[in-house]
């Protein structure tokens, strides 16, 4: 059975690949397996029908026979559980990706966030200027360490995992602040993410899906 997502019909990133649908194309796209999208624009999201698969009203969800899912981590999750490719098999190898994938969310994602969000909601307010150097410290605090983590490897524990589409695609929202040039350790993560052609397959069918909406 092929599992159906949904994603932006008309996606505000404008084909950056932002949207979190991306991270789980990218997980199918890793372990080989199909998957249908069902595309919903902002007031389908907000209606009933979307609210009973999302209750929070956004994407991505995933549904697939009598199983549906909200929440990109908990997506992605499943996925890796249910094909291999995307956790190691040995048991502390896999509670530490997926710990690592709680990170991504919850510890990194978070100051990210809220510094592109204050540009997008509030760059015209008079508060902006003097906000942003502590959103960009914050942002800094963790990238600080995540790089002192990394270091020289590859991966962020071992070989390629759901860690990795999870904090790569936390990271690729720095991609227009200008930040990522003093880390070179994660743009060069970030740029082995994207070279992956898993990766690149699913971001070419988010860029589709943008293009036929601007007929671009
Ligand atoms: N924590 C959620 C966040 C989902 C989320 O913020 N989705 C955005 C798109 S990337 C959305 O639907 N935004 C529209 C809205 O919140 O109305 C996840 O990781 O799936």
């Amino acid at each position: 059975m092929t599992a159906t997502i949904t994603a932006f019909a008309a996606s505000p990133d404008r084909g950056q690949g932002l949207a979190r649908d991306m991270r789980v194309r990218w997980a199918f796209e890793e372990v080989s397996q199909p998957y249908d999208v069902r595309l919903v624009s902002f007031a389908e999201m907000k209606a009933a029908e979307h609210l009973a698969r999302h209750p929070f009203g956004q994407i991505p969800t995933f549904e697939e026979g009598g199983l549906t899912l909200f929440e990109s981590g908990g997506i992605i999750l499943h996925i890796a559980e249910s094909h291999p490719g995307l956790l190691p098999d040995d048991p502390d190898g896999r509670a530490r990706a997926i710990a690592w994938m709680f990170a991504a969310v919850n510890t990194v994602e978070p100051p990210i966030l809220e510094r592109s969000m204050a540009w997008l909601l509030e760059r015209d307010k008079p508060w902006y200027e003097a906000r942003l150097p502590m959103l960009d410290a914050n942002v800094r605090n963790r990238l600080d360490q995540l790089s002192a983590h990394l270091g020289d490897a590859e991966w962020l524990d071992g070989a390629f995992s759901a860690a990795d589409v999870m904090m790569v695609t936390v990271l690729r929202r720095l991609g227009s602040s200008g930040i990522l040039q003093d880390y070179p350790t994660l743009a060069a993560y970030i740029a082995r993410g994207e070279a992956r052609p898993a990766y690149q397959r699913a971001f070419a069918a988010q860029l589709e899906v943008f293009k036929a909406a601007t007929g671009g």
